[in-house]
């Protein structure tokens, strides 16, 4: 991990598309946490979008249609949604859930046998830079280094850092991207580049140890960049050091910080926007129960779900 992230970072103080309370309230009665596999089960993703297919408003799928649905070009990749903060932890994890069943089928990639989120307090005793660490997080996708790099990525927070740190990073690969001269593309493109290991994962095919960076999702069309900043110290990548250096500092000049509250829901589109954190605040003193605590899921995109099929996006528009 690199320092960069422990200087000043951008805050940006998003809108945040609330789901009201009789919504949530609903939405987490007609579900169950039950998965089928890896994937949340599909009486579940039926229940959640027969009640969005209901919800008249419609704020919830048409933010997320036009912040990350991959038929809205200009999507900015990226959003949050807050659901009632005084709502318990297990309620809102399937409130959650059914929000993300708007893009797709929510699913695990990493089976912890916890069901469909992995998570939980942060330990002082992890590594600093790991899920549930108390150091900064350089921006990265999840699972860049497999067959099929999950398309989002969600992040629930229940309880946020009160030390005051902890904020989420949103890096947009795309903008950097347009600032990378072909020359860089071209070395990027090569299939020559590690980055951690791709062990026990499901739902993502099988590992691709090395990886290009830099790929083609379409023929002559988007192109995927499958970032993480360790990738710049692995030193599998030592002859390849100066291209992720280069790429990584632009990266940061389009990062910004999200600070996320109890309830928070953090949705990326994985083929637009890297994301991180930010260090934690001072931990000494923080009894056990007390620390920040972070849920993840995953979302495969299915193109026939609600937010990918809005003529005209409903609800707020100001986000
Ligand atoms: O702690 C966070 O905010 C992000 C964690 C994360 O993205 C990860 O471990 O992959
Ligand atoms: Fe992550």
């Amino acid at each position: 991990m690199t320092t960069r992230f422990t200087d000043p970072v951008r805050f940006t103080d998003p809108v945040r598309t609330v789901i009201p309370h009789t919504l949530a309230r609903h939405l987490a009665d007609a579900c169950d946490d039950s998965v089928e596999g890896h994937t949340w089960s599909a009486r579940n993703i039926a229940a959640a979008r027969a009640i969005w297919a209901e919800d008249t408003a419609g704020a919830v799928p048409a933010a997320l249609g036009r912040h990350t649905s991959r038929t809205e070009p200009d999507a900015r990749g990226w959003t949050v949604l807050a659901l009632p903060a005084r709502m318990d932890d297990a309620t809102l994890m399937r409130v959650a859930a059914a929000a993300l069943s708007t893009l797709g089928a929510p699913f695990t990639s990493i089976d912890a046998g916890t069901g469909l989120w992995i998570g939980g307090e942060t330990r002082p005793d992890a590594d600093a830079a790991s899920f549930g660490g108390t150091g900064a997080q350089g921006l990265h996708i999840d699972a860049p280094n497999v067959e099929h790099v999950p398309d989002y990525t969600a992040l629930l927070v229940l309880r946020p850092d009160p030390a005051g740190g902890g904020a989420s990073l949103i890096g947009d690969l795309r903008a950097a991207l347009a600032e990378t001269p072909e020359c860089d593309r071209e070395l990027l493109r090569r299939p020559v580049y590690f980055e951690g290991r791709a062990d026990r994962l499901s739902g993502v095919g099988a590992p691709r140890l090395p990886f290009p960076i830099l790929e083609h999702l379409d023929p002559g069309g988007r192109e995927r960049v499958r970032w993480a900043a360790k990738a710049v110290t692995d030193p599998r990548n030592s002859a390849h050091r100066a291209v992720l250096k280069r790429f990584d500092a632009t990266l940061a000049r389009h990062t910004r910080a999200v600070a996320l509250g109890r309830g928070q829901l953090m949705v990326c589109d994985q083929t637009r926007i890297a994301h991180g954190r930010t260090a934690l605040g001072e931990q000494s003193g923080l009894a056990d129960g007390t620390r920040r605590v972070l849920m993840q899921t995953k979302v495969a995109y299915d193109a026939s779900a609600p937010a990918h099929n809005l003529h005209t996006a409903a609800g707020d528009r100001r986000g």
